[in-house]
């Protein structure tokens, strides 16, 4: 049996689209990041590094959503490169979203929206890096239906995590001027699996608003004197 540890942030909802496309049975296990959730020993014992998603399967813990998606796929045997031949490009492209999209698409959200002192040089490189690492997958995907070419796989719901933030990151017009990235998220999104991986986070209650708690949990930098 799987425990998938989950909230509605772009990393946990890749597992989600996974875990709802390949039919595997589940538990969801809502953790709430804005409650100090993630801090518990018990959840630190899972992922060490108090961040979502994390996986039991069979008493194995797994964390870091790309490391997740290409233990469940190897694991079913499914949502790889038909190809063998692009299984390095796959590794390619899942730990470019992994080391690149991922963490700036999060920074220009955090330096933007986020951040207790406004940091215009922040803003300005981490709202930079995110678009240019934006604009290499949406060329990447000017070549083929998907991110591999004809096959459907793991680094397609890599970026289906993170491009709904894309307007929140960038702005309206840039996430429009994507328009590969814009045809994959609106394919994928028709899909039954995605609809109920979607609909996942809105079946818990999870806090929404960000007060001073939620800021102590989720950026315990602010208040650390290093
Ligand atoms: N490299 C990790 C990053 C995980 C991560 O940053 N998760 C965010 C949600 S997308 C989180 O748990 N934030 C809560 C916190 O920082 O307290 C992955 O890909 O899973």
């Amino acid at each position: 049996m799987i425990d998938f540890y989950f909230n509605a942030a772009p990393n946990p909802m890749k597992v989600a689209l996974f875990l709802e496309e390949s039919g595997l049975v589940y538990r969801a296990k809502p953790l709430d990041t804005k409650l100090g959730q993630q801090h518990t020993p018990e959840f630190l014992s899972i992922n060490p590094n108090a961040k979502l998603p994390a996986l039991i399967d069979d008493g194995v813990s797994l964390f870091d959503s790309n490391a997740i998606l290409l233990y469940l796929a190897e694991k079913t045997g499914t949502f790889l490169p038909q190809d063998a031949a692009l299984r390095g490009p796959m590794l390619s492209w899942l730990f470019f979203v992994a080391s690149g999209v991922g963490p700036y698409s999060g920074q220009a959200v955090h330096f933007q929206h986020f951040a207790v002192d406004k940091s215009p040089y922040a803003v300005k490189r981490y709202r930079f890096e995110a678009r240019r690492h934006w604009q290499i997958i949406d060329d990447q995907l000017g070549k083929g239906r998907y991110m591999l070419g004809d096959d459907y796989t793991i680094v397609d719901m890599a970026v289906w995590g993170w491009a709904p933030r894309i307007p929140f990151m960038l702005d309206n017009d840039s996430a429009a001027g994507f328009t590969n990235i814009k045809g994959l998220m609106d394919e994928l999104n028709e899909r039954p699996a995605a609809q109920r991986a979607l609909a996942l986070p809105g079946q818990h209650p999870f806090k929404t608003e960000m007060d001073a708690a939620a800021i102590r949990f989720m950026y315990p930098q602010i208040f650390s004197d290093e």
